[in-house]
């Protein structure tokens, strides 16, 4: 099969679950062609059957911004023709979905009419999509989509509901290479990062007001005051300096480490204890799945998806929104009751590779794939 898949290449869930499924169905025999404005972060290339492909918006002084849907719109139909795509699979609604749908019917001359499947991460449906600017392109895109898949049944439910779609949104969850996200996969550098008897607590995000860094740093305060500990942040985005200037205030600078956008996360996040996520909704947790692949437990929210991925009282903890003195009391339960934290250690582990299966779940992918072109 000749697939397309469009995802935002800068870091992001979104973009780790579409390279990762590429690469995936390409090894199993596909030929996988990414479309976007930059190469996906966790894109190597050259592999085998693996083509990646460049969006240039031009600008115009009479443009307000480059029109990037339609630019992409015009490469999406243009590889389409040339490398003769079965279908086109895009991650994250706005404005992939609807630049594929334009790629669909630009293409439709030929004969063979290209299929969408649209894939649904989360903030497109739960922020973006609840935006009245947005809502009925979202719905609309979503609608006039041949297949529609959300990560979590929270996020194929809110779709539903708060959308008010009217078709069929399948429920396909991600997924991690339990192979490449190991508990003993740490370099030697990260092993540096925390010093004999610190724990080292982990934090992974894009630092955007939904993660809820500010409580990051308060659990993390609550935790150093009664153990040595040091805060290791992966990622970067609009909150990071915003952190910074909480870690100087809480007093804890010294504590706490920005490591900034990291390619190799799995290379970091088996140094970690635990890992922390209060975001306010995550669709899924990606960050969490990874975390809990390398056998770290998660400290997070009981809202949203997150807990279809964390077994709470398991493999993690979680609290309500913004319960940051339950979160700390959750963390240091484990942190000072070795065989506690030993034992979610290994379910994290065991929860990760057993219930989020990468073989069956790129296979459910696959098999849409099949069934959408009939
Ligand atoms: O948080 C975002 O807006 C970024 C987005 C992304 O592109 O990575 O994250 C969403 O998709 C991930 C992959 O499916 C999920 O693991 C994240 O939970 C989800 N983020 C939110 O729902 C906040």
């Amino acid at each position: 099969m000749k697939i397309g898949i469009t995802c935002y290449p800068t870091y992001g869930g979104s973009g780790v679950v579409a390279t990762e499924l590429g690469l995936a169905l390409a090894e199993r025999g596909d030929e996988v062609h990414f479309i976007s404005y930059d190469l996906p972060s966790r894109l190597a290339l050259p592999r085998p059957r693996v083509y990646f492909h460049e969006v240039v918006a031009p600008t115009y002084p009479l443009f307000v911004s480059p029109p990037y849907t339609l630019a992409l719109a015009t490469k999406m139909a243009e590889v389409a023709e040339r490398a003769g795509l079965d279908l086109l699979h895009v991650h994250y609604a706005l404005p992939h979905a609807i630049s594929g749908i334009l790629a669909r019917e630009m293409s439709d001359g030929n004969g063979v009419r290209m299929k969408v499947v649209t894939t649904l991460h989360g903030t497109d449906i739960t922020i973006v999509g609840q935006d009245r600017s947005y809502l009925p392109i979202t719905r609309w895109g979503i609608e006039q989509s041949d297949a529609v898949t959300a990560v979590s049944r929270y996020l194929t439910e809110m779709t539903i509901r708060e959308l008010g779609v009217r078709r069929t949104v399948e429920t396909i969850p991600n997924f991690v290479d339990p192979k490449r996200y190991t508990p003993d996969g740490a370099s030697s550098f990260a092993r540096t990062l925390a010093s004999d008897g610190e724990a080292a607590i982990v934090h992974v995000s894009n630092f955007r007001p939904v993660k809820r860094i500010g409580d990051v740093l308060e659990v993390f305060d609550r935790i150093r005051r009664r153990i040595p500990a040091r805060l290791l942040l992966i990622g970067d985005g609009p909150e990071r300096s915003l952190a910074e200037r909480l870690a100087r205030d809480l007093g804890f600078e010294d504590r706490a480490t920005f490591l900034g956008n990291v390619v190799a996360i799995e290379t970091v996040l088996p140094v970690g204890k635990l890992l922390l996520l209060p975001s306010d909704a995550e669709s899924f947790g990606l960050a969490a799945l990874e975390a809990m692949a390398c056998g770290v437990p998660v400290i997070g929210t009981a809202a949203g998806g997150l807990p279809e991925v964390v077994e709470d009282g398991a493999s993690g903890f979680l609290k309500p929104v913004g319960d940051v003195e339950g979160m700390a009391e959750a963390a240091l339960e484990l942190l000072t009751d070795a065989d506690r934290w030993a034992r979610f250690s290994k379910e994290a582990r065991r929860r990760a590779v057993e219930e989020f299966p990468t073989r069956e779940i790129v296979s459910r992918y696959r098999k849409l794939y099949e069934e959408t072109l009939g």
